[in-house]
């Protein structure tokens, strides 16, 4: 991409309604624009990154076998009137007629749309287990949105959703997901730690938040500190196989969010050198639900023993938007946004320090090729500025590397490279520098 012909909309100031640093650098780079309380218009560099973590959580969730649909965003009421959920849900849910005067609502989350989709096709416990999931937008009407995408009343959310032909199978669907989103967080560089959580309107009796730490969160944790160190378990584990060991090394750990902490059970458990208490963001949220919507729904299958029963639930969320904020918190300096490589907008900048110099252009369209066919998707900085405004909005927007070409160096054969983690810069020839950025 050439930045001449770009849209990067950068801003010197963040609006002063802005408040922690993911807001205030996502408005600012350009990532986002508020369109009315609590909802956004994703600006092409947001969007990319938006895409990228997308592209992250799918391919997590198809490792997992978890199968991609796509859901409407906007759902009949009747449905939520089977489930029970319709008045119960509160204001929190935007309700719509449409011109017949039809009640409809513009989808929270959708147990009720996917188990309608379930009860139509499948009848045998033979077709289990099953779990769809779909990345779509959703919308709730938040009392108090605030901090940008981080809480938004239109958000983007992963939501799957398991059946299983009873507790001890729904369990291990649910041990998937568990793996999985440690999975996910890791590889977008996050340090995410499953928290036993209260099920709230989703219902149910199991359920654990998967939460990054964040001196901004909106929730207070309790934890082991060996929870915080023991990761991810990585994508070649045999999904297949028995997952609970896996599961439980981690579950058995101290971890809970404000509503559900024990003061008194958090001193026995955990020494005291291991107490950990921090704010952090919840990025997903896990439920094992049983039989409460199949049972209202009756969303049934018939069992070995040809009696048919209601199957067990579970659901499952990633805040995908929630997660761009959230990456920003976890990963920024005082120059802007340090995005790590898995979900960079662009992998390098190629600066042109004197655009119209033939020397100079010549040097940086052979390294914005070289990039291009590295699969490194580079941004070529063409705009006529001045160096320290080009550097300035290229921190800001968090481009992993730079590569900066300028007369001088054209003109020893030098190119100079720049890691916008670190700040640490080399002066190589252009080949030396390809390579250090292919490595
Ligand atoms: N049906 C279940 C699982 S699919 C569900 O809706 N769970 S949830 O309510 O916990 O939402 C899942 C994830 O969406 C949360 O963990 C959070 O990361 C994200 N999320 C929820 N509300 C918002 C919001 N208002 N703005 C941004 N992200 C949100």
């Amino acid at each position: 991409m050439r930045l001449s012909r770009y849209f990067m909309p950068t801003l010197r100031e963040a609006p002063a309604d802005a408040q922690i640093a993911s807001h205030q650098l996502m408005l600012r780079a350009g990532l986002i624009r508020q369109e009315a309380a609590g909802i956004y218009a994703w600006l092409p560099l947001g969007l990319k990154v938006l895409k990228k973590i997308e592209q992250v959580v799918r391919e997590e969730m198809d490792r997992a076998g978890a199968i991609e649909v796509l859901m409407p965003t906007l759902q009949l009421a009747d449905l939520w009137r089977e489930s029970g959920r319709y008045d119960d849900y509160g204001d929190e849910m935007l309700r719509i007629k449409d011109r017949h005067d039809r009640d409809l609502v513009y989808g929270p989350t959708a147990e009720e749309v996917i188990t309608e989709i379930f009860r139509a096709y499948v009848k045998s416990y033979k077709d289990l287990p099953k779990n769809f999931y779909n990345i779509q937008w959703k919308f709730r009407d938040e009392r108090r949105p605030r901090f940008g995408v981080m809480r938004g009343r239109e958000f983007l959310m992963k939501d799957a959703y398991s059946f299983d032909i009873d507790e001890a199978a729904a369990r291990k669907s649910y041990n998937r997901m568990f793996l999985a989103y440690l999975n996910i967080y890791a590889r977008l560089g996050l340090k995410a730690i499953p928290v036993k959580a209260d099920p709230g309107p989703i219902g149910g009796d199991l359920s654990h938040e998967f939460i990054i730490l964040a001196d901004t969160g909106e929730s207070e944790v309790f934890a082991h500190g060996d929870l915080v160190e023991m990761g991810a378990p990585g994508p070649d584990i045999d999904w297949d196989g028995d997952l609970e060991p896996m599961v439980a090394q981690r579950a058995r750990l101290y971890a809970a969010s404000d509503e559900m902490h024990d003061a008194a059970r958090f001193e026995a458990e955990v020494p005291a050198d291991k107490r950990m208490t921090a704010r952090g963001i919840e990025v997903g949220h896990i439920f094992y639900f049983g039989e409460k919507y199949s049972k209202p729904m009756k969303a049934l299958v018939t069992g070995p023993d040809g009696q048919d029963r209601p199957i067990h639930g579970g659901s499952y969320g990633v805040g995908v938007s929630r997660l761009v904020a959230g990456i920003i918190e976890a990963s920024h300096d005082e120059a802007g946004i340090i995005w790590p490589d898995a979900v960079a907008p662009f992998g390098v900048a190629v600066v042109n320090l004197r655009p119209g110099d033939a020397a100079v252009d010549a040097v940086a369209e052979q390294a914005y090729r070289a990039l291009t066919e590295l699969g490194k998707e580079p941004l070529l900085d063409d705009r006529d500025d001045r160096p320290g405004a080009k550097f300035a909005s290229l921190d800001l927007v968090g481009v992993p590397w730079q590569l900066i070409v300028g007369p001088k160096g054209v003109a020893e054969g030098m190119v100079e490279i720049k890691r916008r983690a670190t700040g640490e810069r080399q002066t190589l020839p252009l080949e030396a520098a390809l390579k250090a950025i292919a490595a």
